[in-house]
């Protein structure tokens, strides 16, 4: 079958939209054999419901599954062919080593194995429990990260605990922290149907959340009231829907911000009685926060009028007001993606929207909340929740607080002390460390940072040097192509456990095939890996199963782990969420039915029970409750730029993202055929005016270089990024191609989440 992009985008909307009909790629089931499972999409952080179909061993098909209660048996197209790529045939089968020639060759698994641990032993026992480091994934099953943590944090002794979400959600994790006191969205999808304005700022919600757009949309459709507002320096496709589009320059969307807040206070379209109840106003002195009030608040803003914010971030003063206006009225749900999060001020960025929704109330009650999406299927439940990075313990816990460090040796059974009260190094620092020789041992699980870390020349470096790195994967990669042991990894329905999306549903993908050739589920791995690290006395005798065999143990410890917390999920035993469609946290007790809102009486029980508690409240009324006083803070963030602004030596901007039909490095997207097909090569996105003057063609080949590297991509010609912006998404691998060798690896002080939006680049027509 051939098929273009045009038709493509064509069935992918028309699946989206009546997938909760029947299976959408049915035609090789025969009904007879046939068995439906309910499951979760394994891609983006919506989450989707979905059933799949086995037949004889095989998945056959996938559909969306309507009795989801928020997804509603939608779906997009990429996880219509998660079946084909599951049973491609270009998966990894058996367990590989390096030998002296420099080859992957296959090994037994107890050759493999016996080699990691050996290596990992001999590092912790020659240079001590910092030399090793373990990198993951938002797209790990939680109980994998949990235990992956779990070993490294408790057994081993080192907080070098790191994953893709530190390229991804670190700075939301950072801004909800700092305006909330803790992370994790409060609203739900639910707030779709009842907002009236949809704030989407750095989001190309209609190519990587289909699903969550499809119901915008459908809100649009259904309520005339209803407004769009887009700001993105790119024309993606959601500016197609906006009824306000805001194209400010690349990095200087703080200004809008704080303009909007300012025409907010101006025009007093905020909310006092919210304001003086709910919000504390800080700023940082001298490194430190310190609180200042709302006079200080509108003073600081006298500085972002909308004409002089205007000047900063070249967007007109009408539309800033306009924007204002329609975001006070409510009620407006905002979404936000990696347009803000991955930036040097993504922390403040956060900040700065929920400082909207602060001021004008517009959070809490239905349709009013400020959301960020998750991008991968289980960055929230999986890493952020788990507590999976280098600073962080699972269920908002931290690594700086013994009385936190004391709990989780509890819970764990590791002698007191093990914990580290220092955080672990961040990613970027720990593939620094890994080049230096600092870290001697690196496991890499679900992941390929061969092609997704920026500055990808310094970090590949790093990786194919001295040091020892193992991945676990289930295809081929950039990243196994210089790995010393390649373990193949089972994915997605080849293995059960917990994938916890944007909203804060956990849901449980059952298994229902067997992985190819020998490969094995990452938990088994794991827990083969404590073992032999167990054996060679480099973790406590007993610590590496004690009760955790298999990810149903695992689940139970995990719930315990929550309790006290403001992740309460003890009321989800696996034979709920076995019969349930996901159930979002926090769900303290088995009768409990979710929660839709955190933060709101009546809704949240942590507000009725337990140490949050407050008898005083009335149903409806909120309360930040992580605060020790209750409240959250609206920041008075100053206004900075990217790193790397162009100049005029690299005098373009080179910004970074994804498409419909691909799935970050590709590796599994490029397995199936049809789409492909359908986005078959790199490409960079140039502005017609910008092509006119570099006499660029599309289809011509063009030489994208920055101080750090250079790709020759091929050249579309349109009206999409801004003049002066061009745009290439991150999805292959062909030589000459990788992206990331041009972006930079500069990253937020705070969340520490590179810059991978914005860089300086000059184009030119590339000779051959
Ligand atoms: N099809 C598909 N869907 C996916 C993924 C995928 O690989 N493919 N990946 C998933 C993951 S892990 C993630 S993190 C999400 C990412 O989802 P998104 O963040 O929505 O996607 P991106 O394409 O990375 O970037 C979004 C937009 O940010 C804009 N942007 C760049 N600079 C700025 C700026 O300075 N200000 C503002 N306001 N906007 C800016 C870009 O122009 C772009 O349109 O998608 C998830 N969904
Ligand atoms: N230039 C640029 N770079 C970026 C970004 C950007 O916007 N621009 N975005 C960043 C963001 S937000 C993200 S989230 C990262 C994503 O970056 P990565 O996580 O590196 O990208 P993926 O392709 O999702 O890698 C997942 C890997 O896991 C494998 N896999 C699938 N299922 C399983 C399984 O069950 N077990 C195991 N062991 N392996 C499995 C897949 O084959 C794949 O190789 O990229 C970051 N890099
Ligand atoms: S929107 Fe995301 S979770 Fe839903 S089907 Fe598409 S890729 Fe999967
Ligand atoms: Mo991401």
């Amino acid at each position: 079958m051939q098929i273009n992009r045009r038709d493509f985008v064509r069935i992918s909307a028309a699946t989206t939209a009546a997938a909760a009909g029947g299976p959408a790629v049915a035609a090789a089931a025969r009904p007879r054999a046939i068995e439906w499972h309910k499951s979760v999409c394994r891609f983006c952080g919506t989450g989707c419901g979905v059933q799949i179909a086995v037949d004889n061993g095989r998945l056959v098909a996938l559909r969306g599954d309507p009795e989801h209660p928020t997804t509603k048996g939608l779906v997009c197209a990429k996880s219509l062919f998660l079946p084909k790529i599951v049973h491609s045939p270009t998966r990894l089968k058996y367990p590989m080593i390096r030998n002296a020639a420099g080859e992957l060759e296959r090994a037994t698994w107890d050759q493999a194995m016996d080699l990691v641990a050996d290596k990992f032993a001999q590092a912790i026992r020659d240079h001590g429990a910092d030399s090793v480091a373990y990198y993951g994934s938002g797209q790990a099953l939680s109980e994998e990260s949990y235990y992956a943590n779990r070993l490294f944090k408790g057994g081993i002794g080192t907080n070098n605990v790191e994953g893709n979400p530190r390229l991804c959600m670190a700075s939301a994790v950072g801004g909800y922290v700092t305006t909330f006191s803790k992370d994790e969205p409060m609203g739900c999808y639910d707030d779709i149907d009842a907002a009236n304005t949809f704030f989407l700022i750095g989001s190309n919600t209609a190519e990587c959340h289909p699903v969550i757009f499809d119901r915008i949309m459908a809100r649009k459709q259904s309520n005339r009231r209803t407004t769009v507002i887009c700001v993105d320096p790119r024309k993606s496709p959601v500016q197609t829907i906006a009824d306000l589009y805001l194209q400010p320059k690349p990095g200087y969307d703080l200004a809008l911000l704080h303009a909007m807040a300012q025409v907010i206070i101006e025009e007093k379209r905020y909310d006092e009685a919210f304001v003086a109840q709910h919000v504390n106003f800080k700023t940082v002195v001298d490194g430190k926060p310190l609180a200042v009030g709302f006079d200080d608040y509108r003073e600081f803003l006298a500085d972002w009028t909308p004409e002089k914010a205007g000047a900063v971030c070249g967007v007109n003063p009408e539309s800033i007001r306009e924007a204002a206006r329609l975001f006070a009225s409510g009620p407006t749900t905002s979404f936000w993606t990696m347009g803000l999060n991955q930036r040097v001020h993504g922390v403040w960025a956060n900040n700065l929207v929920h400082n909207l929704h602060l001021l004008t109330g517009q959070i809490g009650k239905p349709g009013a909340t400020p959301f960020s999406l998750t991008g991968q299927p289980n960055a929230c439940g999986g890493v952020r929740d788990t507590g999976s990075l280098c600073h962080i313990l699972p269920y908002g816990r931290v690594v700086k607080k013994a009385e936190h460090r004391a709990q989780m040796e509890a819970i764990w059974g590791c002698k007191p002390g093990t914990i580290q009260p220092k955080p672990g190094l961040n990613t970027i620092e720990m593939f620094k460390a890994l080049g230096e020789g600092k870290i001697k041992a690196m496991l890499v699980l679900t992941t390929n940072p061969g092609q997704s870390l920026p500055n990808l020349n310094k970090h590949r470096k790093a990786m194919a040097g001295d040091s020892f790195l193992v991945v676990l994967d289930a295809f081929p990669t950039e990243t196994t192509k210089i790995a010393d042991v390649v373990l193949p990894a089972a994915m997605w329905t080849e293995k059960s456990g917990v994938f916890g999306m944007s909203e804060r549903r956990y849901q449980y993908q059952p298994s229902v095939v067997t992985p190819p050739g020998e490969a094995r589920s990452d938990y088994a791995i794991l827990v083969d890996f404590a073992r032999r690290l167990e054996a060679r006395g480099a973790i406590p005798k007993g610590y590496a199963t004690g009760k955790l065999s298999t990810t149903d143990d695992c689940w139970e410890e995990m719930m315990q782990a929550s309790k006290d917390t403001a992740y309460d999920f003890r009321g989800m035993p696996r034979e709920r969420l076995k019969r349930e469609r996901g159930v979002r946290w926090p769900a303290p007790t088995v009768d409990h039915p979710g929660t839709a809102r955190r933060y709101v009486k009546g809704e949240d029980p942590l507000l009725d029970s337990g140490p949050y508690a407050d008898a005083s409240l009335e149903p409806g009324d909120v309360k930040f409750y992580a605060a020790a006083d209750g409240k959250a803070n609206i920041w008075l963030r100053p206004v900075v730029g990217p790193a790397e602004p162009p100049d005029a030596e690299y005098p373009f901007v080179l910004s970074t993202g994804r498409v419909l039909e691909h799935w970050h490095t590709g590796t599994m997207t490029r397995a199936a055929a049809e789409l492909r097909r359908a986005q078959p090569e790199a490409f960079v996105e140039i502005h017609p005016k910008d092509a006119k003057a570099l006499g660029i063609r599309t289809g011509d080949r063009v030489d994208i270089e920055s101080r750090r590297g250079r790709s020759t991509i091929k050249a579309r010609v349109v009206d999409m990024p801004q003049p002066g912006m061009v745009f290439v998404p991150f999805h292959w691998d062909d030589e000459g191609s990788l992206i990331n060798e041009v972006t930079i690896d500069a990253y937020d002080p705070g969340s520490k989440q590179p810059e991978f939006k914005i860089c300086a680049v000059r184009l030119s027509k590339a000779k051959s």
